[in-house]
């Protein structure tokens, strides 16, 4: 059965509901069904991302707390050497709960400073403002709410000195190869000569370590997933039975890529709103996310590729992840 959506009439939802509702659209009447992963984070999806991070099986959080908690005059000393003068921006800063330990450490180191957090959330934005300067007296910050390009825009208008941009938390690992090279691309073209990068990536290891760090035993990872089928039920009128689907994790230790599905467990159509009807088949699948891992030989090559040169690379003790500190040719 071959279902076409229509569009609702314009001006029954709010802009970023019909952002979301076209993204769904697009992505669940696409051949291989897919939904794009930045729609996991609503405030349940953020409270389960907490969560998966205090899992045990998911080792990145603490190997990039490991090396910031005990590398940050390293890394201080790095980005001194290499930059001198300079102004941080950091894409996706969330709580900041790792940069911080480097934010001290060069308020320690007495660099004349100004940190600008770029986060898509308002929310986050202002609590940072709130309890970073409380924790970090003689901090400089200015916060920058919006879209990573937008905001970094933004932050050139409010800096003529040098950047430090710090990408961490392997959020790159969220693009696949081919797009992790776009958007590296994109970003030096808001970047100068000179310019550092100092961005976080999980490491090729044993297939079965990371695996099981995105199928964890206690299934909040399921359970991650699963939210945005509930998110999609609540905000855009859908009536996702999550019980008809399973949750598929799955990783290549050829490619590096770690990606998940959502797998039919029937022939079933799915409704959203009044207008439109989506078929899944038994056995189908739904991609839901892409955590790309690395060799150390490839995050050069995505250096090179994107106009960057690596100057430096931070390790945990067990070299499951890597912090590269890459500068601009
Ligand atoms: C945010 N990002 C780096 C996480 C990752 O590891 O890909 C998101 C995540 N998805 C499932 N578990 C964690």
């Amino acid at each position: 059965m071959t279902v076409i959506p229509t569009m609702l009439a314009p001006g029954k939802r709010k802009p970023a509901t019909d952002i979301f509702y076209h993204d769904v659209i697009q992505g669940l009447t696409a051949p291989q069904k897919y939904l794009d992963p930045k729609y996991f984070y609503d405030a349940t999806g953020d409270a389960l991302f907490q969560q998966i991070m205090q899992c045990h099986e998911y080792y990145l959080t603490g190997c990039e707390m490991e090396i910031l908690r005990q590398q940050s005059a390293q890394i201080a000393q790095a980005l001194q050497y290499y930059a001198g003068t300079f102004d941080l921006v950091e894409l996706g800063a969330g709580d900041a709960t790792k940069s911080v330990h480097l934010l001290q450490q060069l308020v320690n180191n007495g660099v004349d400073y100004t940190y600008f957090p770029i986060d898509i959330s308002a929310n986050v934005i202002s609590q940072l403002e709130k309890s970073l300067p409380a924790m970090i007296p003689g901090l400089r910050l200015h916060g920058l709410n919006g879209e990573y390009f937008h905001m970094l825009q933004q932050a050139n208008l409010h800096t003529s000195r040098k950047k430090v941009l710090l990408f961490m938390g392997a959020n790159i690992g969220n693009y696949s190869l081919h797009a992790a090279r776009t958007f590296c691309q994109q970003l030096r073209g808001y970047l100068q000569p000179g310019d550092l990068l100092l961005t976080g990536f999980d490491l090729k290891k044993h297939p079965k370590i990371i695996l099981n760090a995105y199928n964890d035993a206690a299934g909040i990872t399921r359970a991650f997933n699963f939210n945005l089928l509930h998110r999609i039920n609540r905000e855009l009128q859908a009536d996702f039975d999550t019980n008809k689907f399973e949750h598929y994790p799955t990783y290549d230790p050829a490619t590096g890529a770690c990606k998940s599905y959502l797998i039919s467990l029937e022939d079933q159509v799915i409704h959203i709103g009044k207008e439109v009807s989506i078929p899944f088949a038994e056995n189908e699948s739904l991609y839901m996310e892409i955590s790309q891992k690395y060799s150390l030989e490839e995050t050069d090559q995505l250096a090179a590729q994107a106009g960057f040169k690596p100057v430096a690379r931070f390790f945990d003790h067990r070299h499951w992840y890597t912090d590269c500190l890459w500068k601009c040719v």
